[in-house]
């Protein structure tokens, strides 16, 4: 049995993991539009990421015994005006999800949910390195500036992430991500 507060919150939190896929997705438009495809390519594999993270919450949700209860999803941005405005976004967007993990476990210390504590320990870890790879993808953008080769550069570099073996859907797989 889940308390209410730590329910709704949960809820929630599946909407924002989705909306994260979301937003993501439309960068991936944006930079294959820019011919960016390398970066296009990362966002690829960071909104088949969001979606495992919308997922594990979902499972969480549904193996206790909780109706899962989907929201409506925010309206996007879809366009930007160069790809470190972009990424900013993205490195803004994962400081809010950052702030609503620490404000769910702030809900489970609360109301005593020992259940859902070791979840949320793994979104505030994960967290540290969400933060961190857009944090770093603007840092080399700002060192590269107008500089067109570094651009391309670091456009190649991004184009080989890695996708998580598996569908997003499958917990055997999304298992995997550590
Ligand atoms: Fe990007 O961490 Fe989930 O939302």
């Amino acid at each position: 049995m889940i308390n209410k507060k730590m329910y709704d919150a949960i809820n929630d939190q599946i909407k924002n993991e989705l909306e994260s896929a979301y937003i993501y997705l439309s960068m991936v438009a944006y930079f294959h539009q820019q011919n960016l495809d390398g970066m296009a390519h990362w966002m690829r594999c960071q909104v088949h990421e969001e979606t495992i993270h919308a997922m594990k919450f979902f499972d969480h949700l549904t193996n206790r015994g909780a109706p899962v209860v989907l929201k409506d999803l925010k309206q996007l941005k879809t366009t930007w005006k160069s790809p470190l405005e972009a990424w900013k976004d993205a490195y803004a967007h994962e400081q809010f999800i950052t702030a609503k993990i620490h404000s769910l476990i702030k809900i489970a210390r609360k109301e005593n949910d020992y259940t859902a504590e070791p979840l949320l320990a793994w979104f505030a870890n994960e967290q540290i390195e969400e933060e961190s790879n857009t944090d770093k993808v603007c840092r080399q953008l700002e060192m590269v500036g107008e500089n067109k080769q570094g651009l391309f550069m670091l456009d190649r570099e991004l184009g080989t992430r890695v996708f998580v073996a598996g569908s997003p859907f499958d917990p055997a797989a999304y298992n995997l991500l550590q």
